[in-house]
């Protein structure tokens, strides 16, 4: 059930200035430019001659220590066009809405319906395919919606690390290859691999070679949606999770519905102790830093504008964007020592796929 006084009661509680949109973030977020942190830019955000003259010197200096500004001049690839946030979450948790919320957050000349398709059951997932939708008005921010999680088992897994290693295509529904149409090659794999569910249907792949994906192709940070309404986390998603872990990734963690909490009307508290107890048990569960876990209330009615349901999402938002952004120096950084970052990635951890 949910509480008419939703919206009020989480925004108070949450320690965030809920009475004014936040324009200086919507600002940074809707002018943002993909490594204009780290590879010192001039002020229009562009990496130009001047700038790699003027750090030259400095380059030659320090490059054996490895600064990161002094790296990403000497980088061969071109700077990338937009960084990839990537949802997942079982069915109905609210990636959708909050895809779309971040989207309408960013936005003033919105539509009235969400960009992301909304579902309005649990009993099945809505959205079945991988889509990227840009979340701001630049174009330099993409969030990619992806189907509902269901059997959290073997294939969803399987699924799901395709997306990571940046094989999924886009738009496309990601399933396993039907057994009546394995190759040898696939029966030969599985009994290597022995794992049946690693078979994929080719028709939803992009035919990058395992482990050679680009940065582009690449998720670069990613979200796990909870919703806060749920009687405890499937241990099977701790699977999902390490998943990214394993390949140097930082999830961070977005508890949805936190006004779904079914108090009485008025209880300004309740939404703000049913996100704390999610919050302990994500905690808990994945041994996380404090502030890898956000509260968010989704929009849910998309013909009004809601401050407090946009400052939550926009605090989201901008601290995926950090993270991602320290993922793709870390991957140019790895890249400029001539090593793909999941071979050194699979070096450092000693990770047998
Ligand atoms: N009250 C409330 N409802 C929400 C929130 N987030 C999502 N919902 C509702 O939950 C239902 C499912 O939302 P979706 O965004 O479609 O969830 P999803 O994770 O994309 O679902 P699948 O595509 O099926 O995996 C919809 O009815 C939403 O309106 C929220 O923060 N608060
Ligand atoms: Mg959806």
């Amino acid at each position: 059930m949910k509480s008419s006084k939703g919206s009020s009661s989480s925004s108070n509680n949450n320690n965030l200035n809920t009475s004014q949109t936040n324009s200086s973030i919507i600002q940074y977020l809707n002018t943002y430019q993909v490594g204009s942190h780290y590879r010192g830019d001039d002020d229009d955000g562009t990496v130009d001659d001047n700038d790699a003259a003027l750090s030259s010197d400095w380059d030659d200096q320090t490059f054996g220590l490895g600064t990161s500004s002094s790296l990403h001049h000497r980088l061969a690839s071109p700077p990338l066009s937009h960084l990839n946030i990537l949802l997942v979450g079982e069915k109905g948790a609210g990636k959708s809405s909050l895809l779309s919320t971040f989207h309408r957050a960013l936005h003033q000349n919105y539509g009235l319906m969400p960009v992301a398709g909304v579902g309005n059951t649990r009993t099945m997932s809505f959205t079945k395919k991988k889509k990227g939708y840009y979340l701001n008005t630049c174009h330099t921010i993409k969030g990619y919606d992806t189907r509902g999680l269901e059997s959290l088992l073997g294939e969803e897994i399987e699924q799901v690390r395709a997306i990571r290693d940046g094989r999924a295509r886009d738009d496309v529904e990601i399933t396993q290859k039907p057994y009546s149409s394995w190759t040898l090659w696939d029966h030969l794999y599985s009994i290597m691999s022995r794992n049946p569910a690693a078979i994929l249907d080719p028709d939803c792949l992009n035919g990058n070679a395992k482990g050679e994906a680009s940065i582009g192709d690449v998720p670069h940070c990613v979200v796990f949606v909870v919703p806060a309404n749920q009687r405890r986390i499937p241990a099977e998603l701790e699977d999902f999770v390490n998943l990214f872990v394993e390949y140097g990734y930082q999830p961070l963690f977005a508890v949805t519905k936190i006004d779904c909490h079914g108090a009485e009307e008025g209880d300004l508290y309740a939404a703000t102790h049913l996100y704390d107890c999610k919050k302990e048990e994500l905690l808990n569960t994945f041994d996380l830093a404090f502030d890898k876990v956000k509260p968010i209330q989704n929009y849910t009615q998309w013909d009004k504008r809601e401050v407090s349901v946009e400052n939550l999402a926009l605090d989201l938002l901008s601290r995926a964007v950090e993270i991602a952004e320290s993922f793709v120096q870390n991957w140019e950084e790895k890249q400029l020592r001539g090593k793909s970052i999941w071979s050194s990635l699979r070096e450092d951890l000693c990770v047998i796929q």
